[in-house]
């Protein structure tokens, strides 16, 4: 079987989400960088995804976009401990919390918080405090509401780790290393053993945000 190819930046958390998957299913894979923080999204990557976006897939001829179709793929097409539950409930349960990482999370977490707090001055623009703290009772939410979901296992569905998991760990790390989750953590504790369990495995070790 050829190895799959990922295109995507390393900065990128849905990226990461699917390099995730490729290591702890221990495919080997190439990554191509793909940069939109200098400029627009570069032609080549707009022909591989339609709409714009990181990351995209290729693996024998196959190309994909959209990283829970792609994780899902990685999950069946290859060997390696399976990431997905075994019981449709639990299957059901991971499902409900990646479709809230991507219509509730996501938005508030990366794209205002980290957007504002971490990425703006890094291109030495101001953050924009109105933008964050209009975007911390939403991100509260969610994460009570993953937590509560994941009922104090230690992972977000039961004792093995899911594509729950890794697609949240991308967006909580970058959360995590703002100030600003402070005051949230401190009322869930559960989430900050989950990310403990997490930031251990080698996976998470082996994909940091820059690649340089
Ligand atoms: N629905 C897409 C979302 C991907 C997405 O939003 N990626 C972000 C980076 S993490 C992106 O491409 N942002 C560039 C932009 O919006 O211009 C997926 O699941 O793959």
């Amino acid at each position: 079987m050829s190895k799959p190819t990922l295109y995507g930046p390393a900065y990128s958390t849905y990226t990461r989400s699917v390099r995730l998957a490729l290591e702890e299913k221990g495919v080997d894979y190439d990554l191509v960088e793909v940069d939109f923080l200098q400029g627009p999204m570069p032609p080549e990557q707009v022909e591989r995804h339609p709409f714009a976006k990181v990351p995209a897939f290729a693996h024998d001829g196959f190309e994909l976009y959209e990283t829970t179709a792609i994780m899902r793929y990685i999950d069946e097409e290859f060997d390696g401990p399976s990431l997905q539950p075994e019981t449709a409930k639990q299957r059901a349960r991971m499902n409900q919390i990646i479709s809230i990482i991507d219509c509730y999370t996501y938005t508030c977490t990366v794209g205002q918080l980290v957007i504002q707090r971490i990425v703006m001055p890094m291109l030495g623009e101001q953050s924009d405090e109105a933008a964050i703290a209009e975007a911390m009772p939403e991100i509260e939410k969610c994460m009570n509401t993953i937590a509560g979901l994941s009922a104090g296992e230690k992972f977000l569905v039961g004792d093995r780790v899911s594509l729950a998991d890794i697609h949240l760990a991308p967006i909580f790390d970058y959360f995590q290393s703002t100030p600003d989750s402070d005051p949230i953590l401190q009322k869930i504790p559960g989430l900050s053993s989950w990310w403990s369990a997490m930031s251990e495995r080698e996976s998470i070790q082996k994909t940091p945000f820059s690649s340089g």
